[in-house]
């Protein structure tokens, strides 16, 4: 089975690797996940200063769904910086990506050029739409200024490859917005979705929330959230597949989710509450699920599932 991948020039050996979120953010771990079989690097998104992690609790994961609010906790840039030297020093051939975060323009621009510059990184991916930061939006829902960002970013004389990770839409209208928006720009790729932002679960027992920050609210991943992702895909894909690549990032449990978001536009999958819990093995497991289901249908490209989801 052919599974290797490419982001305008970079080329990923697998189309299969981690997330931005578990097991990304000290340089031990982002070294575990290049010696591992996932196709890439992703490292935890990062702001200008380092943060530390929100109050505990902050994350609770049963079978059918997680929710989290990590706080977007990072060593600091200039440390990804660090790693992803080390990184490249050890395993030349992993795409390194840099996910970076939106907090204020001047440092925003810092970051990216910052990533741009270093020889080292490979792909960028501008976080738009973390839920856990107490009084920051989730840019990615306000279309005017995502455009105006965007506009800004690409005035940069960006060269790299580069990406977007969006919230989750509802609404194919405000899908459509978006598209519009990124169309206008040379972006790569985008990654879809991240977790759905400030959703409350409650404990009747106690009375009392599962997670402690920001009044209980945090991001949701579960079997619910599959479908949103799985529509959110494909509803992108039909928009902007002419210039665009999605990297799904979606409630990964099995080779067989990875089947179904191939089929609906996705041509990279990134891997977040699998990895979390069952680190680096996660990779090989699904990838092996994955070329046995596909081959027993008989494909033997990832390029021929691709957006190959038959019309009822
Ligand atoms: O660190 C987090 O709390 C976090 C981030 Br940056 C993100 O983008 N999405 C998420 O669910 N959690």
């Amino acid at each position: 089975m052919h599974i290797s991948q490419t982001l305008k020039t970079v080329e990923f050996p697998s189309f299969i690797f981690n997330a931005s979120g578990p097991r990304c953010t000290t340089q031990g771990e982002l070294l575990k996940i290049a010696g591992s079989s996932a196709g890439g690097i992703t490292m935890k998104s990062c702001s200008p200063e380092a943060r530390q992690w929100n109050p505990e609790p902050r994350y609770i994961e049963v079978d059918m769904w997680s929710i989290n609010s990590m706080g977007l906790p990072n060593h600091g840039y200039k440390k990804y910086l660090e790693y992803a030297a080390e990184i490249k020093k050890q395993f030349p051939n992993k795409p390194i990506i840099a996910s970076i975060v939106w907090f204020c323009p001047e440092d925003f621009f810092l970051l990216i050029k910052a990533f741009q510059e270093d020889k080292n990184v490979d792909v960028l991916e501008v976080n738009l739409s973390c839920p856990n930061v107490v009084g920051k939006p989730q840019i990615a829902y306000d279309f005017e200024t995502t455009d105006e960002l965007l506009q800004q970013i690409f005035a940069l004389g960006i060269t790299k490859p580069i990406g977007f990770k969006l919230p989750p839409y509802f609404d194919p209208v405000h899908t459509e917005m978006m598209a519009n928006i990124l169309k206008k720009y040379p972006v790569d790729f985008i990654t879809c979705i991240n977790s759905v932002g400030n959703t409350l679960i409650i404990d009747p027992e106690t009375e009392q929330p599962l997670i402690a920050p920001k009044w209980g609210l945090g991001g949701l991943w579960g079997d619910y959230v599959k479908p949103v992702a799985l529509a959110n895909v494909r509803m992108f894909y039909k928009m902007i597949w002419d210039k665009t690549k999605i990297i799904w990032c979606g409630w990964i449990k099995n080779g067989i989710d990875v089947f179904e978001h191939l089929l609906a536009g996705a041509s990279l999958v990134q891997l977040g509450t699998v990895f979390g819990k069952e680190d680096t093995d996660c990779f090989e497991r699904i990838e092996s699920e994955f070329i046995e289901y596909a081959s027993s249908k008989g494909y033997s490209d990832i390029s021929e599932i691709i957006w190959n989801l038959k019309e009822l």
